[in-house]
């Protein structure tokens, strides 16, 4: 085994890569190929059940499992490929659609082979113009090529796919909103249970999987679910695109195996490269916003789902951002949980309302003007929000208040007796 594999940068940054050609001369929908060649559909599901991939748009749910949970009746079958990435601090869809768009395209038939699926719609985040103006002319490329469309490869397989830019709401990654939406519906969580794979689009048995997710199914058929699974952990296998960001040196997407050390990730030269100026580091988010705060006594944490929940957060999207010590804590945290308040849809009333009042307080906390009683009245509105809400969006909005409370609980309380910032007098916010 190298020490190393890139399952989907590898050819990243090959001029052309975009393209159907150039992705062609590097392997591409070659493993597409050996699909219809060689495995019933069945067989690729457990094939990628034994390769142990688990769903990297935040949940981490066991992909090949989440496959043949697909309801067994005489309804039309759904694939959905969430690219609605809007998850603060995460990137790495995005770079993959805009640079390697085919990859996806490949992702999306062989998983539809697979499921016996014959539409798939591609949901893009609005605000991802190019990503989306890049999958479009990938998806017609490959109609144009014979690789999408009726009898794929002189197979019997044939499949479509619509390719949906979404109008800018975080909401519509949440799966269920994300149907209403591709229904022309306003973006409203669902309620589940029913999951999309008993009645999902349309009422239609349907798959959802990340963008990442459907882009690393084509390695695992290339490679074979064992060699993939060698990477990784026990329970995190393969590799996955961490998106650094926050106060580093060298912010970006790396793909790394799961369960390599955050210090790793962070110091190591040909990553991060180090925390900028060469401060310490105050915190860490390992998973996108919606995860919490890790302190720097968990640097050595392994970036696997299992090591990070143990450390007391989630791996979720991928998205790691550093915060150095000149960091403001209070002002970070309002940073986040406006952007929930923004984005909440307003279906339910605890999170509608909760993350309104989140704001306000952590706003007079900010401003030197709250109180030392606002300190409890925040962790204890997160508790009405937290289990109490419709959806994920919810309990995320908290979790960075509830952690931030619990580790940096002075910073707070010196916004109070002193007006300002412990660290400076201008919020540094990430
Ligand atoms: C059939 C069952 N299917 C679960 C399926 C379910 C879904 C998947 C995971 O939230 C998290 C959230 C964000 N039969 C099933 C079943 N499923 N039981 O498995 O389900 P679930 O409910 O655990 O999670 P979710 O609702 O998909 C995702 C967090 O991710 N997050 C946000 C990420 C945002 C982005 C982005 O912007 N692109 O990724 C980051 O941490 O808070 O906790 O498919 O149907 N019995
Ligand atoms: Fe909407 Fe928030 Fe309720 Fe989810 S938790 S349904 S985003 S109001």
């Amino acid at each position: 085994m190298p020490e190393m594999e890139k399952f989907l940068t590898k050819h990243i940054d090959v001029p052309g890569i975009d393209t159907l050609d150039v992705y062609r001369q590097y392997g591409g929908y070659e493993a597409l190929a050996k699909a219809l060649r060689e495995y019933q559909p069945d067989q690729l599901i457990e094939e990628v059940k034994k390769s142990g991939l688990r769903g990297r748009g935040g949940a981490g749910f066991p992909t090949g499992m989440k496959w043949s949970f697909l309801a067994k009746n005489d309804k039309p079958r759904y694939l959905c490929c969430n690219c609605d990435e809007s998850e603060p601090g995460t990137f790495k869809d995005r770079m993959l659609m805009e640079k390697i768009p085919h990859l996806l395209v490949e992702g999306v038939l062989i998983t539809s082979y697979a499921c016996r699926i014959s539409t798939a719609f591609i949901y893009i985040r609005g605000e991802l113009a190019l990503a989306a103006r890049q999958v479009e002319r990938a998806v017609k490329e490959a109609y144009e090529a014979g690789l999408i469309g009726k009898n794929i490869l002189g197979s019997d397989f044939s499949v479509d796919i619509i390719v949906h830019r979404g109008a800018g709401a975080y909401i519509c990654g949440e799966e269920s909103a994300l149907m209403e939406s591709l229904e022309g519906k306003r973006g409203y969580p669902r309620l589940k249970p029913p999951f999309p794979a008993a009645v999902g689009l349309y009422g239609g048995p349907t798959v959802i999987n990340n963008c990442e997710t459907l882009c690393t199914v084509p390695a695992i058929i290339r490679h074979g679910a064992d060699y993939y699974a060698s990477f990784g952990t026990e329970k995190s296998k393969g590799t996955r695109i961490f998106c650094l960001s926050g106060h580093v040196k060298k912010p970006g997407n790396y793909e790394l195996p799961l369960g390599i050390p955050m210090r790793t990730l962070i110091y190591d030269e040909q990553y991060g490269g180090g925390v900028l100026g060469d401060k310490a580091v105050k915190a860490i988010i390992p998973g996108g916003s919606s995860t919490f705060f890790l302190g720097p006594d968990k640097l050595d944490t392994p970036l696997d789902y299992e090591s990070i929940a143990a450390a007391g957060s989630m791996l979720g999207s991928g998205g790691v951002i550093v915060l150095n010590e000149d960091t403001c804590i209070v002002g970070a945290i309002l940073r986040a949980v406006e952007f929930y308040r923004d984005e909440s849809c307003g279906k339910c009333t605890p999170c509608r309302e909760g993350t309104f009042w989140l704001t306000q307080i952590l706003e007079r906390l900010e401003h030197g003007e709250g109180k030392m009683k606002d300190i409890d009245l925040l962790t204890d509105i997160c508790s009405n929000i937290s289990g109490k809400s419709f959806c994920p969006l919810g309990d995320a909005a908290t979790s960075l208040i509830t952690s931030g409370v619990r580790l940096f609980r002075e910073e707070f309380e010196y916004h109070v007796k002193h007006g300002h910032c412990m660290v400076s007098s201008q919020p540094a916010l990430v």
